[in-house]
C-alpha cells in the first residue's frame, strides 16, 4: 500500500527487517547515497547558471571527453561514501581503478563495496537533457578487514544486494531494490526530502515502445535489424514506437513505467556494445528483473555474465519480457 507521505528514510527503517542482512549497513549506505543524490541535484539543477557545465578538458578511462558535473558528481558521491565510513571499498566509472577504504582507514570492518556510474548520459547536461546516477551496491568476498580486492568488484550481477538510480529529470527520483521488488521515491526540492512515490513498480508483460539508437542501424546486427522491421511493419493493433532520449537512466525509466525494449547492440566504434557491464548494465538489469522483465546481452542473462574487468562493455538489451522474447525470435 503506497504511503506518499512515507519518506525514503521513514521507508528504509520500516523495511530494513525484510533485508536478509539486515545489519543497519546496509541502511546507512542508501542513506549516504542519498544525501549525495540531493548534493548533486542541487547543481544539475542549476548548471545552466554557474560555471560548471561543459568540458574539463580531460578524458576518463574511456577516453571520453569529461564534462565538469561528472567529476564533480564523483567526487561527491566518493566523498560521502568515504566520510559515511560505511563501505569497505568503491569503484567508480569516472576512475581508472576501485579504491580501497583501507588504505584510508586500516581499522574498517564494512563488508559492502560500491559501483557507481556518478553522471550516466552527461553529454546531455548542455542541452538540458534529464541525466542519471546508476549505483550497485555487492557484500565484499575477500575477509573482512583486509584490504578489498578486484575480485570483490568482477561478481555476478545476481549477487547484487541493492542496485539503483537517480533520474535528475523534471522531477528527482531514486529508484531502488534491494531484492524485494523495485520502489521509487521523488524529491521534495522545496523541503530536501525524497517521498515514496512509487510503490513495488512493475514493468508491463509487453509494451510498443522501442530505444535504439537508430543511426547506428547499418552496424547492428541481422537479428537486430530484423526486429526494428518488424516493430515498424504496418501492425493492426500495436503500432510501435521509437522514443529515444540518449540518456539510459531516463530510457529505461520510461519503458519500465509504460512497457518497452531498450537496445543498444555492438556496433562497429563499439565492437563489444557500449554500455558498462558493471556501471550501467548489471544495476540496471537487477532493477528490470526485479520489476517482472529481461535482461541479457542477446544470448545470456546479464545478471548471469562473469566480468572480466572493470570496465567491460557489453551489447544490452532490458526491457518488457515479451518484448525481449520477439526481439531473440530473430536470433
Ligand atoms: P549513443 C550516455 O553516454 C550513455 O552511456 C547512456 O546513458 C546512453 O544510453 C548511451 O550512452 C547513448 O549512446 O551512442 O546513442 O549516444
Amino acid at each position: 500500500m503506497l504511503n506518499k507521505n512515507l519518506t525514503l528514510g521513514e521507508f528504509i527503517i520500516k523495511n530494513q527487517a525484510s533485508f536478509k542482512y539486515s545489519s543497519g549497513e546496509l541502511s546507512s549506505l542508501i542513506n549516504s547515497i542519498r544525501l549525495a543524490a540531493k548534493i548533486v541535484n542541487h547543481e544539475v539543477n542549476k548548471a545552466g547558471l554557474v560555471d560548471i557545465i561543459g568540458e574539463t578538458g580531460g578524458e576518463n578511462i574511456q577516453f571520453e571527453r569529461q564534462q565538469k558535473l561528472d567529476v564533480y558528481a564523483n567526487e561527491k558521491f566518493i566523498k560521502t561514501l568515504i566520510n559515511r565510513n560505511i563501505v569497505c571499498g568503491i569503484a567508480s566509472e569516472e576512475e581508472d581503478s576501485f579504491i580501497s577504504i583501507n588504505s584510508i582507514d586500516k581499522n574498517n570492518q564494512n563488508k559492502y563495496v560500491v559501483l557507481i556510474d556518478p553522471l550516466d548520459g552527461s553529454s546531455n547536461i548542455d542541452v538540458n537533457v534529464s541525466v542519471g546516477t546508476i549505483f550497485s551496491i555487492y557484500r565484499r568476498k575477500s575477509k573482512i578487514g583486509s584490504e578489498v580486492e578486484l575480485d570483490d568488484f568482477l561478481q555476478y550481477g545476481k549477487d547484487q544486494v541493492a542496485a539503483g538510480y537517480i533520474i535528475y529529470g523534471t522531477s528527482t527520483m531514486l529508484v531502488y531494490s534491494t531484492g524485494n521488488g523495485v520502489n521509487g521515491f521523488t524529491l521534495n526540492p522545496a523541503i530536501g526530502t525524497f517521498y515514496h512515490s512509487h510503490s513495488d513498480l512493475t514493468i508491463p508483460e509487453n509494451g510498443n515502445i522501442y530505444s535504439i539508437n537508430e543511426g547506428n542501424y547499418l552496424q547492428f546486427p541481422q537479428f537486430v535489424k530484423k526486429y526494428i522491421k518488424y516493430c515498424q511493419e504496418e501492425k493492426n493493433d500495436r503500432p510501435y514506437t521509437s522514443r529515444y532520449i540518449g540518456s539510459l537512466v531516463s530510457d529505461f525509466h520510461r519503458n519500465m513505467i509504460k512497457g518497452g525494449i531498450f537496445l543498444y547492440p555492438e556496433t562497429f566504434k563499439n565492437k563489444k556494445g557500449k554500455l558498462r557491464l558493471l556501471y550501467e548494465c548489471n544495476p540496471i538489469a537487477f532493477i528490470c528483473e526485479q520489476a517482472g522483465g529481461s535482461a541479457t546481452n542477446g544470448y545470456k542473462n546479464i545478471l548471469d555474465i562473469k566480468p572480466t574487468s572493470l570496465h567491460e562493455r557489453i551489447p544490452f538489451y532490458c526491457g518488457s519480457k515479451k518484448m525481449i522474447k520477439d526481439l531473440q525470435n530473430f536470433l
